[in-house]
């Protein structure tokens, strides 16, 4: 285990641009900013984890946090009230934000535990972490943080991507953004009978990881078994599943490249013929407003690789206040 030669930065989880030039220097829309042991009565907090060493092709991904909580037209107010629904989700929630974690380029080890150590002291003080990414390495630690709080094997994690990321190792590296799920069933924190991929497509991974899966009993929606199914249908059967066995809640977790390349081009690893952004925004919203959600990150999305109207970042942005939408339709 690599410990860092500075004892100031060992201590300290959390830490906004002070400490890592890549880091936010705003809270999401303009919410509260909190401090990790003050974390306020809210429900919602919101972090950053600007990781993208475990990245296998493009990287960028330590610039999304930024601009995931950037991407708006409106005022940084903290205020955004619904248009179906009237409600205003970051007020109603109570959302706060306590800004990224303070992560080591280059140290996977180091950086992976301290995203599990501030995930689970959210998690323990009784409030929903909503993580952006980050490349998809972070789903290990963000829902292994959720479980030291909510129990190994006692949630399920819906799992938006074009890839399964249940790959056993990727260049000799047991943490990598395609191994993330691998590990979660590994360690108990989430069993495969727990899982449900929506959006698989493509040419990753081989056949023996698919068979890998299947003996896991994970629960797998190919984007041409949606299009055959229909969305609506999808949604309905992950609802269930997610619920099956008195699961107490779920972990949902959004890779940015489950929608079509042409509408989210700022990714690191693109595989056209996608959910549509209508699609992905409202599964999120239906899901997080059936099921008790207890956590939720949103990762790999890429500010170099975007378009110039920044289509992702917006994307991903919505993202997020949909998900809220849902919980604060829910209570
Ligand atoms: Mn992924």
């Amino acid at each position: 285990m690599y410990i860092p030669n500075n004892d100031r930065a060992a201590e300290i989880p959390l830490a906004s641009a002070e400490y890592i030039s890549f880091a936010s220097r705003n809270t999401f829309l303009g919410v509260p900013a909190r401090h990790p042991h003050d974390l306020g009565e809210g429900r919602v907090v919101i972090l950053g984890a600007p990781f993208d060493w475990g990245t296998s092709y493009r990287p960028g991904a330590r610039f999304g946090p930024q601009a995931i909580r950037n991407a708006d037209y409106g005022a940084m107010d903290g205020y955004r009230p619904h248009l179906p629904t009237g409600i205003d989700p970051l007020g109603h929630l109570g959302v706060v934000d306590i800004g990224d974690v303070y992560v080591v380029p280059g140290q996977l080890e180091i950086s992976i535990e301290r995203i599990a150590d501030a995930v689970a002291m959210v998690s323990g003080a009784g409030k929903v972490p909503i993580i952006l990414g980050g490349d998809h390495t972070i789903t290990w630690p963000d829902a292994w943080g959720v479980a030291r709080t909510h129990g190994f094997g006692e949630f399920a994690l819906i799992h938006f991507d074009a890839h399964a990321d249940t790959g056993y190792s990727q260049n000799d590296s047991l943490a990598a953004h395609g191994t993330p799920m691998r590990r979660l069933i590994e360690s108990g924190a989430v069993p495969g009978h727990r899982f449900v991929q929506i959006g698989l497509r493509g040419y990753w991974p081989e056949p023996e990881v698919m068979e890998w899966m299947d003996r896991h009993k994970m629960r797998v929606y190919r984007m041409d078994r949606i299009v055959d199914l229909g969305l609506d249908t999808v949604i309905d059967e992950a609802v269930e599943y997610a619920t099956a066995g008195g699961a107490k809640g779920v972990f949902i977790s959004v890779d940015i490249d489950v929608v079509d390349p042409g509408l989210a081009p700022g990714t690191g690893t693109p595989e056209p013929g996608g959910l549509g952004s209508r699609d992905i925004l409202d599964s999120v919203r239906r899901l997080s407003r059936e099921l008790n959600l207890l956590g939720a990150d949103i990762v790999e999305m890429s500010p170099p690789y975007d378009g110039r109207g920044e289509q992702t970042a917006y994307l991903a942005n919505r993202i997020v206040l949909e998900l809220l939408n849902g919980m604060a339709e829910r209570e």
